[in-house]
C-alpha cells in the first residue's frame, strides 16, 4: 500500500487585472477583476491549483477552509466537501451582481468548495501523472470550442485611456467587436451580452451579426432584463436567428411561459444555478439548456455530474463565464474536454483579459477552439513573478468587491439596477 498522498500546505492569493468597461444588465464592470488563486501543496511536492472569485466574503471563507487542510487525503473529495460544509457553517456570500443566481449557504458551499476540488484533482492527476480530464471519465473531444463573447462597452474608463477594444453602443460598434475578436481566435460560434440597451437596438444588433456572420450560430443573452411579454416579443422577432436565447426574464415561472412559445430554446445561469432548482425547472419546462459553470455548481465532478442529469432530462448544456484567468481556462476546457453532452461552444470572457494571466503559458485560442492538454493535471503551471505583480495590483487597486451597480451610479447617480427593466 503506497503512502497517502496528503495536504502539507494551503494557499489562497487574491488578483486582480484589468477589466475594460463592459456594460450588462447590473451595471458596468469595474477598472479590475478580481480572482482568488487556491495552491494545494502535496506530501509529494507537486502543487495543484485552483481558481475563484475575490470578492471579500468570499475570500474570507476561502482562508478559513484553506487554514484545515494541512493532513487531508488529496483523493478523499468527501472529506473536502464536509470539511468545506464545516467552514462554511450558516454563511451565505452571494454575489453582488446577481448574475449567477441568488443566494443561500448550499450554493456558498458549492462556490467555496469548487477552486479547492479543482486544486485537488490537479494534484491527483499529477500524482497518477495523468491530465485532468482521464479522472472525469476520459476524453470526449480533442478540441473544445469556444464563443466571442460580445459586450456592448465604453471606449474607455471614465478618465483613463482607451482599451484595445474600441466603443461598441451600436450594431456597427457590436459588429466591428465581433470582427476584430474572430480575426484574433477564430470563433465559430457568437454570444452577445444584452439587457443594456431597448430590445429593438438589441434585436437590431443581432441582425446585423447575422448579415455580417451568415454561418455563425447566435445567441443574445439580456440577463432578465425583460418582462416575460417583452421576452415573447424578441423570441418572435428573433426567430430563425438565435441558437437559443439565455436569461429573458427573471425566475423560473416566467421563464416558462415564455419557454412554452418562444421558437427557441431558452438557456440559463440565473434561474438553475444549483441541483435544487432542477426539479421545478423541469416540471415547468422553463428551460431548454444549462449552461454549467464549475465555479459554482461546487466543481468538475458536480459539473459532471449536472451534465448526466440534463442529458436524462432531454435538456441541452453548455458553459457560462465570468471574467477569468488561465487556471479556470483550462479547468473549463478539461471538463467540456470529458463531457460528450455539452453541445454548444463554451462561453468565455478570455479575449477581454488582454493578455494578463497568472499561467506561464495560457491555452489559447486558435481557429475558436482550446486543444485539449494531454499533459499531466490541469496542464498549465503557475507564473510566480505575474502572481507577485497582479496580487500587488490586488493590494493597490482598492477594490474589494464586484459591484457593477455602484460603478455605475459614479457616472450616472440615477441609475437603477431593475430586472426586468423592459
Ligand atoms: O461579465 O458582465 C459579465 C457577465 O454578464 C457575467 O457576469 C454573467 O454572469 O456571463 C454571464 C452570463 O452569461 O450571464
Ligand atoms: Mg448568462
Amino acid at each position: 500500500m503506497p503512502d497517502p498522498l496528503t495536504v502539507t500546505g494551503v494557499t489562497v492569493t487574491p488578483v486582480a487585472f484589468p477589466d475594460p468597461p463592459l456594460l450588462n444588465s447590473a451595471g458596468v464592470h469595474q477598472p479590475w477583476a478580481l480572482r482568488a488563486i487556491v495552491e494545494v501543496r502535496g506530501t509529494d511536492g507537486l502543487i495543484g491549483l485552483g481558481e475563484t472569485y475575490g470578492d471579500a466574503p468570499h475570500l474570507a471563507l476561502l482562508h478559513r477552509v484553506a487554514a484545515g487542510l494541512t493532513g487531508l487525503d488529496v483523493f478523499d473529495i468527501a472529506a473536502l466537501t464536509r470539511h468545506v460544509e464545516a467552514a462554511v457553517g450558516a454563511a451565505d456570500a452571494p454575489d453582488r451582481h446577481g448574475l449567477t443566481g441568488g443566494s443561500s449557504t448550499a450554493k456558498t458551499v458549492a462556490r467555496v468548495l469548487s477552486p479547492f476540488e479543482v486544486a485537488f484533482l490537479d494534484l491527483q492527476a499529477r500524482a497518477i501523472g495523468r491530465p485532468v480530464y482521464a479522472l472525469l471519465g476520459g476524453k470526449a473531444r480533442d478540441e473544445v470550442p469556444f464563443a466571442a463573447y460580445l459586450f456592448y462597452k465604453w471606449a474607455a474608463h471614465p478618465g483613463a485611456e482607451p482599451d484595445e477594444w474600441d466603443e461598441a453602443v451600436d450594431p456597427d460598434g457590436i459588429v466591428a467587436q465581433a470582427r476584430k475578436m474572430i480575426d484574433r481566435y477564430g470563433f465559430r460560434s457568437i454570444k452577445l451580452k444584452g439587457g443594456v440597451l431597448p430590445p429593438e437596438e438589441e434585436i437590431a444588433a443581432i441582425q446585423a451579426l447575422r448579415a455580417a456572420f451568415p454561418e455563425h450560430p447566435l445567441r443574445l443573452d439580456p440577463n432578465c432584463a425583460w418582462t416575460v411579454d417583452t421576452s415573447l416579443r424578441v423570441a418572435e422577432q428573433t426567430a430563425g436567428l438565435l441558437e437559443y436565447l439565455e436569461d429573458p426574464t427573471p425566475g423560473i415561472p416566467g421563464m416558462a411561459r415564455v419557454a412554452a412559445r418562444a421558437p427557441m430554446p431558452l438557456a440559463t445561469n440565473m434561474c438553475v444555478v444549483s441541483f435544487a432548482d432542477l426539479p421545478q425547472a423541469v416540471a415547468e419546462g422553463a428551460v431548454g439548456v444549462v449552461l454549467a459553470d464549475h465555479h459554482y455548481w461546487g466543481g468538475l465532478a458536480a459539473s459532471a455530474r449536472l451534465a448526466s442529469i440534463c442529458e436524462t432530462w432531454g435538456i441541452g448544456l453548455s458553459m457560462h463565464s465570468n471574467s477569468h484567468l488561465g487556471i479556470s481556462l483550462a479547468a473549463m476546457t478539461h471538463l467540456a474536454a470529458a463531457t460528450p453532452h455539452l453541445a454548444y461552444a463554451v462561453d468565455t470572457h478570455s479575449p477581454w483579459q488582454c493578455g494578463v494571466d497568472v499561467v506561464e503559458a495560457p491555452l489559447s485560442i486558435v481557429d475558436g477552439t482550446v486543444t485539449v492538454p494531454d499533459t499531466p493535471g490541469l496542464g498549465v503551471t503557475l507564473d510566480r513573478d505575474a502572481l507577485a505583480r497582479m496580487h500587488e495590483d490586488y493590494q493597490r487597486c482598492g477594490i474589494r468587491e464586484r459591484d457593477d451597480t455602484a460603478y455605475l451610479r459614479q457616472f450616472q447617480p440615477d441609475y437603477e439596477k431593475r430586472r426586468p427593466r423592459w
